[in-house]
């Protein structure tokens, strides 16, 4: 087990990062240096195995009460609304996205904490840049609520590591796909849907058109790549707002192939939604070279070995 100076706090712990990040912490550092905290009640499970909080991360008193309770140093502050669900609540995306993030900010600048991890996300591009292999240093022109507050955030962090030296670490997260907790309101979650469907009814009708591809990532290199961007010394960090992580890009046509793959009778149709112009005006796949070489980001699954792990696991937690 490492050593650590104080507490790590995850904010929306419960969530689908978090749930996954937590535990990989705890294996890490110990389960008595990790808190959760989550708006939502902790699970009713007898054996609850870290320290729970129940935390809006708006309530910035009862935040700071539970930093200074616990003597938490780094803060993974995952909680954020996503694509679909800001559109519907802008104002709300706008503050919940926005404002704990500079609270956060403040008391790293203050040096009541260390570090601060804050996911940005591909909805920071928009328009005016290629399709393919977006790279690093593009023009930023998100059209969504969502990417707004994202490209925001990145702006802050990278005013608060240049003006105080706040050390808070961002990555641009692509489509996030895992079994153990359901992704929440996203334009990329078509790509976790599609496999509960495949397992318990054969079929999946899909919001997002059959030939939009979209950069997409298996939660367990994601959580590799944040602890590893985490850990990395200072001085190799040259990018202060957020990394470009590109994961695989596939359309919906290709992931239901893949599917096919392991259950041959699966089908798919197409209803495209309001979420069908997000994700078109999305980048379809993302040169990650700067986080590969600054701190050596690396993947381990491909879209075949991802459908494989998924259908196994969601298999296993079904029975
Ligand atoms: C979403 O679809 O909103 C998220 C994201 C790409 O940030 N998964």
């Amino acid at each position: 087990m490492e050593t650590i100076t104080g507490k790590i706090l995850i904010t929306g712990a419960l969530g689908q990062i978090g749930t996954e990040l937590s535990a990989t912490l705890a294996d890490i550092y110990g389960k008595h240096n990790v808190i959760m905290s989550d708006v939502r009640e902790a699970p009713d499970a007898p054996d609850a195995p870290l320290t729970f909080e129940r935390l809006d991360v708006m309530d910035l008193e009862t935040f700071r009460g539970i930093i200074d309770r616990h003597e938490v140093k780094v803060v993974y502050h995952l909680a954020s609304l996503l694509s679909g669900t800001s559109e519907k609540n802008p104002a709300l995306a706008w503050r919940l996205n926005i404002d704990p993030l500079l609270f956060l900010c403040n008391l790293a600048k203050d040096r009541v904490i260390d570090q601060i991890f804050w996911p940005s996300s591909i909805a920071v591009f928009g328009r005016g840049i290629p399709k393919e292999n977006v790279g690093q240093e593009v023009p930023l022109n998100p059209s969504t609520v969502y990417g707004i507050t994202k490209l925001a955030g990145e702006k802050w962090c990278e005013y608060y590591f240049n003006q105080h030296g706040v050390d808070v670490r961002s990555i641009r997260y692509p489509g996030l796909i895992s079994w153990k907790a359901p992704a929440g309101g996203g334009t990329t979650d078509y790509a976790v849907e599609i496999y509960h469907k495949a397992l318990e009814e054969g079929r999946y009708t899909s919001f997002i058109a059959e030939n939009t591809a979209m950069p997409m990532l298996y939660m367990d290199d994601a959580i590799a790549a944040t602890i590893r961007l985490m850990r990395a010394p200072s001085q190799a960090i040259s990018v202060r707002t957020s990394y470009n992580l590109g994961g695989m890009s596939f359309t919906p046509k290709q992931l239901a192939a893949s599917i096919r793959r392991e259950i041959p009778g699966f089908e798919i149709s197409y209803a495209p939604d309001f979420r069908q112009a997000i994700a078109e005006s999305w980048p379809a796949s993302i040169d990650d070279s700067v986080a590969r070489k600054d701190w050596g980001l690396a993947y381990w699954y491909d879209m075949d070995t991802m459908t494989k792990e998924m259908l196994e696991n969601l298999r296993v937690k079904a029975s």
